[in-house]
């Protein structure tokens, strides 16, 4: 088994999690915060059979948009005192994707 984490815009989270549902994957939403942006995102994690990564990967893919958004960011220059920014777009998503190997998986 491998465990899917998906880090995925919010806005596409329902869109993901019920193409992956709809085809009998398991999968568990948390709010998570991005580091760079400190704006909301969404992280989907999915205990999937290695044979399935590949068509998991492909709808998360197919469901996920890639979009810009504006961060501030500052110029140097100061203005009566205050540094002034100015609003620069950052490329963001579709989604970013780790696969990692799970050791054991039990549900007791
Ligand atoms: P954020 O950290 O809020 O990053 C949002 C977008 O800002 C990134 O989009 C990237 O285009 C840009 N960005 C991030 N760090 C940057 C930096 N140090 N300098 C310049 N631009 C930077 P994505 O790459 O599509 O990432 C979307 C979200 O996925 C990230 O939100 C973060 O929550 C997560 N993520 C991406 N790469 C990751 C990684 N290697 N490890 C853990 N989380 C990651």
């Amino acid at each position: 088994m491998k465990l899917i984490l998906a880090i995925i815009n919010h806005d596409d989270s329902q869109k993901v999690i019920r193409g992956m549902t709809q085809n009998g994957f398991s999968v568990t939403k948390l709010a998570t915060t991005g580091g760079f942006l400190m704006s909301g995102n969404t992280t989907i994690i999915a205990g999937v059979d290695e044979a399935r990564v590949d068509e998991a990967i492909g709808i998360i893919r197919d469901m996920s948009h890639s979009r810009t958004q504006l961060v501030p960011v500052m110029t140097g220059m100061e203005i009566g005192g205050m540094f002034s920014t100015m609003p620069t777009e950052v490329m963001v998503g579709g989604a970013t994707i780790f696969v990692v190997d799970v050791d054991r998986f039990e549900k007791v």
